[in-house]
């Protein structure tokens, strides 16, 4: 708990900066390492530059249940070869947490799961909320043309971030651009995550 007083601040558009902020994140390209499916285009594209794909804003807040941090995120445009600009992504550390996004610029997808596969994906657009329910991993993708994907978060301060789960295996569904439009495919790299170590040991079984 702090005694910090209240506050507002600004978040002009196009640009999307918030007036004020405590920590300025920047993801680059290298990042994302094995999380886009076109691995040459990704090499290809990561020795000419380790292009800037994202940058979030905090306002950070001290991990106390009650408290809410917030900010904004600018996902850039752009793709790595049909497979659009997009986060890491992750589920919150304690995973009953849940988070609200509200898109200020830009077109975007929202791409959820949870750790059993379900799995759901959200349009953004300006003036669209998406909330992530409590156990939805989520990630964003910018699937504009030439225009950021701005968009103010809030979630619980004591949420904490996993990354691992994602990094190993991604998500399900990959978003990609098929005759110009965006498209969903399957992540073939996505393996069910309790069921498949189970079905191996009932294997026997017939
Ligand atoms: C957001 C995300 C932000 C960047 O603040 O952290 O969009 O995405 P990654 O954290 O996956 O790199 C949020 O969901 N916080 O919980
Ligand atoms: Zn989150």
């Amino acid at each position: 708990m702090t005694d910090d007083p209240p506050f507002g601040f600004d978040v002009r558009l196009p640009g999307g900066i918030p007036a004020r902020y405590d920590n300025h994140i920047q993801r680059r390209l290298s990042a994302l390492r094995g999380q886009y499916s076109d691995q040459q285009a990704y090499d290809a594209m990561l020795a000419l530059e380790d292009t800037l794909l994202y940058e979030v804003y905090e306002i950070r807040r001290p991990p106390h249940g009650g408290d809410l941090s917030h900010g904004v995120s600018i996902v850039h445009p752009g793709k790595v070869g049909d497979e659009y600009f997009m986060t890491k992504g992750h589920y919150h550390a304690v995973l009953d947490t849940a988070e609200v996004y509200y898109c200020l610029r830009g077109m975007g997808m929202m791409v959820m799961e949870t750790p059993v596969g379900d799995w759901a994906v959200e349009e953004m657009a300006p003036g669209r909320v998406v909330f992530v329910p409590p156990r939805w991993a989520h990630r964003s993708v910018n699937v504009g043309r030439g225009e950021d994907l701005v968009m103010l978060y809030v979630y619980p301060a004591d949420a904490g971030h996993d990354y691992g789960t994602i990094e190993s295996r991604g998500f399900r569904k990959l978003v990609v651009e098929r005759d110009g439009k965006p498209a969903l495919i399957d992540n073939p790299r996505w393996a069910w995550p309790d069921r498949r170590s189970s079905q191996q040991a009932g294997g026997g079984q017939g």
